[in-house]
């Protein structure tokens, strides 16, 4: 196995996009398929035999002795370094940053000076509660969190895909964590807030009424990374050359606009496939179809601040994009997948103290508390101050300071001065402060008295929640309702579930009232007590609406094709071509992965086996059969599954008259409706390709949801 890391030999090559020093040694040796560099330990000695342990004869105990297997094994029993306590599941991939529209008059910060300049990214997604091991598709925030190496370094813009957050005030974020994660006397439920001790914690902290809207919305089960926007969440400062400050928040928009997959999908997904959003992410960047955000700043000054209803601090509320429209200033591109999982998603340390030149905090209690937990944990996680010597955390530009030693110290400072100020002249002095290009903090004038309180102005809980209702379409409302309805049921003690409702009935009460019937709670309970008894009733915002903003066309989408022997040719054929040339992606499905003979004798192989694949993985399907394919699946019960599944899911379903016996025997052929396209000739593939741009088949929703 190669040896990546730092060592006191010859070469050097890249790893990653870095350039790094690595232990090839100088020998080769011949196997079948060409020159391999011979393995050795990691002191570089060959090593003769790996498959083996040195052993006293023939049959005798192992030497103590075998140094090999010693540091083998010593290796490996120290491979597992901790999980992140939250964000533990994450999924990491290159990309660059291009800005658009030059910010100069609004900060000084590099990156944003020059229109057209491309500075390198590093993104990591994640879901927060689970473990490592959890399923992609948890109804969970998801961490949308993006490191920018500039050339005055790195800024990380530590976000996730919701633009508020549950609490006010960083010193309740363990609580939250506690609350949300596994309970600790039985240790489950895993990756899940359908359980008491969450609500009962949310329903004890009004604060997170707006949030607990976001969580049971579809936000929370996005069909994919590539169709969910990004928010850096806090009010953050851009700070310009003459000094002045500008509030800033972040927004990322996918170009292929947003998505999401339905409640009941998500838990068969799950199941089907527990890496559904890495293995969507990395198979969308090895074709080279790279997703693409919009980099979008809402820019509002003091006089906006003090005007606004909420408190721009306070992270349980956002601008909506109505009253500060959102201006696009550049563009990120995700291309690269990782080369190792471990060097770089597992190893990576986003902090949000990652600030640079032109851009500063705000006094957000939440980011205050964050500036100090990151830093924190890394140091915790990755077990050395000097983890920013990793190549995945390194700055992309010269780094020179007086900090020495520590664990894993991999690049000391060269020369005899390790302090300043100091006398030494010239290059042997070491580096020196640079007043007028360095990072100067912006000079907010602070004063007050030493509190322990939460400010006044963050006192509305309700306002912002209601409004993020009333902004949903009806499919999300109900939605919404569903979810709730979901997650209470799973809450075992009847308090708790009567406590959040309390709350919901101060946020709406048709939304309140649907969700007492979906409980069967037998007493209405009181509503919450509120800091502020009055309710602003705020107009929609329909930039809210995942639905209102969705695709405007079929790109990046999937369609699962399922096909039979004797199908017919020419179908698959325009199919194939008719969904390609949007732009999107087809998969066959077969009774066996070796595929199916189609109607002219031409092979068509299977991308997957029908059990395998149900159709919860794709954005919609065809069924494409001969009629003895049909009258044989028909008996199959996971092809019965995928028709079925994929009507009560409101996908668009393409089909040849010779599939209706499986259609019938799915039980769906009575009901045949605007969401199916009939293929009778080549141009109907492209009519049905046209007709999933609108992704569901909605109306069809209600009449299969009858609980
Ligand atoms: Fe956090 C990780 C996002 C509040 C403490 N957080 C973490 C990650 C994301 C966020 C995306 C994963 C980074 C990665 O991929 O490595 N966190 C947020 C957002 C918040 C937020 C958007 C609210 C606006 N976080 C928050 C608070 C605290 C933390 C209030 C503590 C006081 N977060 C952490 C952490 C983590 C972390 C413990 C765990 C692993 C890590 O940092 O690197 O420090």
């Amino acid at each position: 196995m190669p040896d990546d890391r730092l060592t006191s030999s010859r070469t050097t090559a890249t790893f990653g996009d870095q350039e790094v020093i690595r232990g090839e040694g100088g020998e080769t040796h011949q196997v079948a398929g060409g020159d391999v560099p011979v393995l050795t330990t990691q002191q570089g000695i060959p090593v003769s035999d790996d498959q083996n342990s040195l052993r006293i004869g023939y049959r005798g105990p192992t030497a103590l002795e075998d140094f090999h297997f010693r540091e083998k094994i010593f290796h490996f029993d120290h491979e597992r370094i901790p999980e992140r306590v939250v964000h533990a599941r994450g999924f990491g991939v290159h990309g660059y940053f291009e800005t658009t529209d030059s910010l100069s008059d609004i900060t000084r910060a590099d990156l944003f000076q020059r229109a057209g300049e491309k500075t390198p990214v590093f993104v990591r997604f994640s879901t927060v509660a689970g473990n490592k091991g959890s399923p992609d598709l948890a109804r969970d925030v998801r961490g949308f969190a993006v490191k920018f190496y500039t050339q005055e370094g790195n800024w990380d813009l530590v976000g996730n895909n919701i633009p508020v957050f549950f609490i006010q005030d960083a010193i309740k974020f363990p609580d939250l964590i506690h609350a949300a994660k596994q309970e600790p006397d039985r240790g489950f439920p895993q990756a899940q807030t359908a359980h008491d001790n969450f609500w009962d914690f949310i329903s004890l902290s009004p604060e997170s009424m707006h949030m607990a809207l976001w969580i049971m919305s579809d936000r929370t089960i996005p069909r994919s990374f590539r169709f969910m926007e990004g928010f850096g969440v806090h009010t953050f400062r851009f700070v310009n050359a003459e000094g002045k400050s500008t509030f800033v928040k972040f927004h990322w928009k996918p170009k292929l606009g947003m998505q999401s997959v339905v409640w009941n999908e998500a838990l068969k997904i799950n199941g089907a496939d527990p890496d559904f959003h890495r293995r969507d992410l990395w198979n969308a960047i090895q074709a080279g179809d790279y997703p693409e955000w919009e980099l979008g700043v809402q820019l509002f000054d003091q006089d906006f601040a003090e005007k606004f209803d909420f408190d721009v601090i306070d992270s349980t509320k956002l601008i909506p994009e109505e009253l500060v429209p959102v201006r696009i200033v550049g563009r990120m591109v995700l291309d690269r997948t990782v080369d190792n999982f471990f060097a770089e998603t597992e190893q990576v340390a986003f902090c949000t103290q990652n600030i640079v030149p032109g851009i500063d905090f705000t006094n957000d209690p939440l980011l205050q508390g964050r500036n100090f937990s990151y830093l924190d944990t890394q140091l915790k996680r990755l077990g050395s101050p000097n983890f920013t010597y990793l190549p995945i955390n390194a700055p992309k530009r010269p780094v020179n300071h007086f900090q020495q030693d520590g664990h894993m110290a991999m690049v000391n400072p060269k020369g005899r001065a390790n302090y300043e100020p100091n006398s030494w002249g010239g290059a042997a002095g070491g580096p020196r402060e640079a007043p007028d290009i360095g990072f100067k903090s912006y000079p907010a004038e602070e004063q007050g008295a030493k509190l322990r309180i939460r400010a006044e102005t963050f006192s509305d809980h309700y306002s912002q929640a209601r409004q993020f209702y009333i902004s949903q379409t009806p499919v999300e409302q109900t939605h919404i309702a569903d979810a709730f309805i979901f997650e209470l049921s799973k809450v075992k003690t009847p308090a708790i579930r009567s406590r959040m409702v309390s709350h919901l009935m101060n946020v709406d009460d048709e939304l309140a009232d649907k969700v007492i019937t979906g409980l069967r709670l037998e007493q209405k309970p009181k509503p919450a007590d509120a800091a502020r008894p009055t309710r602003k009733d705020l107009p929609a915002s329909p930039a809210l609406s995942i639905l209102l903003n969705g695709p405007d066309s079929f790109k990046g989408r999937k369609v699962g094709v399922l096909v039979s022997d004797g199908v017919d040719i020419d179908l698959v054929k325009s199919l194939k071509e008719a969904v390609l040339a949007e732009g999107a992606m087809l998969e066959f499905v077969a009774p066996m992965v070796g595929g199916v003979k189609a109607s002219d004798g031409t092979w068509i192989e299977g991308d997957e086996k029908i059990n395998g694949a149900p159709s919860v993985v794709y954005d919609s399907v065809a069924i494409l059969l001969s009629s003895a394919g049909a009258a044989l699946l028909a008996k199959e019960a996971t092809a019965r599954d995928f028709v079925n599944d994929a009507f009560a899911h409101a996908k668009f379903i393409a089909y040849n008259t010779d599939a209706m016996p499986l259609l019938d025997k799915a039980g769906v052929a009575p009901d045949i409706d605007k969401g199916f396209v009939e293929l009778k000739g080549s141009g109907d593939a492209k009519t049905f390709v046209q007709t999933c741009r609108k992704v569901r088949f909605w109306e069809r929703e209600a009449k299969v949801k009858q609980v």
